[in-house]
């Protein structure tokens, strides 16, 4: 397989970059943290989306030197904004790594990082198979101080019994249903139950892909607690991300 025998390469080449995109209040749009999302640009196949490369890398185990990597530029990156969290995606496979939490730990100390900067997006998939397991992963991690998204939400099969029982800050909802919300009665009614169940959790709402005014007129009416997509920012540089959050803290 070219692309994978590509990665294998991409960590040590510097191929990988990442990109943060702000994620903001609802009300001031002051940003709260920023998304990092891993770039690949290969000298073979030219920029290579993570949806590609991600599930490659999963397959083989490569995930866990590109994770290594992504955390470790994150950290990085929070260090040289005010305040801001920086919130890392976690595959499955990753999160079910035994001594994953140490792993975490190790990363953050090194890095000299408070976990509180530090926020976990995992998705419903990485938690379904072993639902036991990974709420004890979970209630470390925020014993630790780490912030848990759980990401892409509504989209998985995670169901409301489990949520209860895991130590989440916050729900994404997932783009899918931000883009149908003004076409849709469905997709509509499914953010207004999302935003509803998380506040009634006591945990934050974060409505992902908003690209459009009237969207995020909408969500905030409906009760989100954050915002992020291209209406506000796309994924920008990390040089870019320092200014921003100088500015915008
Ligand atoms: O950034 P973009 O929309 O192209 O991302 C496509 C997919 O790749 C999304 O599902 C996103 O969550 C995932 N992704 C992006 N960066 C990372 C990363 O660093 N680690 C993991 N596991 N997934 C990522
Ligand atoms: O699965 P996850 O939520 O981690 O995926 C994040 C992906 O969504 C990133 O690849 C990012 O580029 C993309 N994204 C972020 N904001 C927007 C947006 O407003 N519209 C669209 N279409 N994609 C977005
Ligand atoms: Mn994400
Ligand atoms: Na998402």
């Amino acid at each position: 397989r070219l692309v994978e025998a590509g990665l294998t390469q991409a960590i040590a080449r510097d191929e990988l970059t990442l990109v943060f995109q702000p994620i903001v209040g609802r009300g001031d749009l002051s940003i709260a943290g920023f998304e990092a999302l891993v770039r690949w640009h290969s000298p073979e196949h030219g920029a290579v989306s993570p949806a590609i490369f991600i599930p490659i890398a999963e397959e083989s185990n490569l995930i866990h030197q590109l994770g290594d990597w992504v955390l470790d530029e994150a950290l990085a990156q929070v260090r040289h904004w005010p305040d801001q969290y920086v919130s890392v995606n976690f595959s499955p496979v990753q999160f079910r790594r035994s001594h994953f939490v140490g792993h975490i730990l190790d990363s953050v100390r090194r890095a000299g990082v408070d976990p509180a900067r530090v926020q976990i997006e995992i998705t419903e998939t990485a938690i379904f198979d072993d639902a036991e397991r990974a709420a004890q992963t979970l209630c470390e991690l925020r014993k630790l101080g780490f912030r848990i998204a759980l990401d892409d939400f509504g989209t998985g099969y995670s169901s409301l019994y489990n949520i209860r029982k895991f130590a989440l800050d916050c729900l994404k909802i997932d783009r899918s249903f931000i883009d149908g919300m003004g076409r849709e009665r469905e997709s509509a009614a499914i953010v207004h139950s999302i935003i509803h169940l998380g506040r009634a959790l006591g945990l934050g709402v974060v409505a992902e892909g908003v690209e459009t005014e009237a969207q995020a007129q909408a969500l905030r009416v409906a009760g989100a607690s954050h915002l992020q997509g291209f209406l506000f920012s796309r994924p920008v540089a990390p040089c870019e991300a320092r200014k921003l959050a100088a500015r915008r803290a």
